[in-house]
C-alpha cells in the first residue's frame, strides 16, 4: 500500500515544510504523523470555532451597548462667561448654556455676556431654564438672565421683564420660544451677593409643523405636543429638551449621558443569547 503524499499533504498539512515532513516518513511512522495532524487541525479548527464564537459574542456586547448609550448627542455646551463674552453661534441645532461657578460657590462678578443663536430661516428656538440660583433683587435689577427673541440689544425681553429672571427657583414658565430663528441668553451680575450655582438652560431648535409626516420628512423627532420637529438628536441625551418632556420617556437607557444599568442587562442577554444560538449550531456541526 503506497501512501499519496500529494494528497495528503493538500488534505493534512497546511505548510510545505510539514508536506515535506510527513512524505519522507516510513509508512508506519507516517500514519503516526497522520494521527497527530489530525488531532492538530481538530485543534486548530476548535480554537477557531471558539474564537469566532467569541468575537460574535463581544461585537453582539457592543453593538447592543452602543446602541443603548449613543442615543441622542449631547448640547453643545457654553459657559457662561466662557473664553470669549460675547459671540454668535451656529454650529449646532442644540446648546446648553451654564453658569461658571469658583471654589467658593460664587459665580463671577460684574458680568454682562451675551450669546445669541442662529439657525435655519425655517427653524424657531424653544428655549428651557433647568436651574435658577441667583442673587433675588426688585425686578432683577443686580444680577439676571436675560431673553432676547433675536440678536440685538433692543430685541424684545421673551421673560416679559425689563431685567430678565432672578432668585432661587424656577418661576413658571420656565421655557420660551423665539419668533424667529435667533435667540440670545445674557447673564449680568453686579458686585455683590453673586452665591449661588447659577443657571442652566437649554435653547433647541425645532422646525414648526402642522403634521407628522411634516417632521418624518425632514427625519426629526416631534415633540408629544405635535407642533415641535427637532432633531432627532434630542431623544433621549438626558436633555428634557420638549416642553413636555417627550424626548427624554422613561424608556431611555441614557441617563444624563451615562450607560443605566438597564442597557447593561440588555447587552448581556443578548450576549447570552447569542452564546446559546451558536453553541446550539456548533454542536448541530459536529453531530
Ligand atoms: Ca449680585
Ligand atoms: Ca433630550
Amino acid at each position: 500500500m503506497t501512501l499519496c503524499c500529494g494528497d495528503l499533504g493538500s488534505r493534512l498539512a497546511t505548510t510545505d515544510d510539514r508536506h515535506r515532513t510527513l512524505c519522507s516518513l516510513p509508512l508506519t511512522e507516517k500514519k503516526g504523523s497522520l494521527t497527530r495532524v489530525v488531532i492538530r487541525i481538530a485543534t486548530v479548527r476548535s480554537t477557531a470555532t471558539h474564537h469566532s464564537m467569541n468575537i460574535v459574542v463581544i461585537s453582539a456586547f457592543l453593538l447592543v451597548w452602543l446602541v443603548c448609550v449613543v442615543d441622542g448627542e449631547e448640547p453643545v455646551k457654553y459657559d457662561m462667561p466662557g473664553e470669549q463674552c460675547t459671540f454668535i453661534s451656529t454650529t449646532s441645532d442644540q446648546y446648553r448654556v451654564v453658569t461658571v461657578v469658583d471654589e467658593n460657590g460664587n459665580y463671577e462678578s460684574n458680568v454682562s455676556c451675551k450669546i445669541s443663536f442662529r439657525t435655519d430661516e425655517s427653524k424657531k428656538f424653544f428655549l428651557r431654564v433647568t436651574r435658577m440660583d441667583m442673587e433675588f433683587s426688585n425686578q432683577c435689577v443686580n444680577d439676571s438672565l436675560r431673553i432676547y427673541d433675536g440678536t440685538l440689544d433692543n430685541d424684545r425681553s421673551l421673560t416679559g421683564t425689563a431685567y430678565g429672571i432672578c432668585g432661587r427657583s424656577l418661576s413658571l414658565p420656565n421655557y420660551f420660544h423665539s419668533t424667529g430663528n435667533a435667540v440670545s441668553v445674557q447673564f449680568v451680575t453686579d458686585n455683590a451677593n453673586n452665591n449661588g450655582e447659577g443657571f442652566d438652560i437649554l435653547v433647541t431648535a425645532y422646525k414648526p409643523v402642522g403634521s407628522t409626516e411634516e417632521c418624518e420628512d425632514v427625519d426629526g423627532f416631534l415633540c408629544l405636543d405635535g407642533s415641535k420637529c427637532m432633531s432627532k438628536n434630542v431623544y433621549c441625551n438626558g436633555h428634557s429638551q420638549c416642553s413636555e418632556g417627550s424626548d427624554e420617556p422613561t424608556t431611555c437607557s441614557n441617563v444624563s449621558g451615562r450607560a443605566s444599568i438597564s442597557s447593561f442587562l440588555l447587552a448581556f442577554t443578548v450576549s447570552m443569547t447569542t452564546i446559546l444560538f451558536a453553541s446550539t449550531k456548533h454542536m448541530t456541526h459536529s453531530q
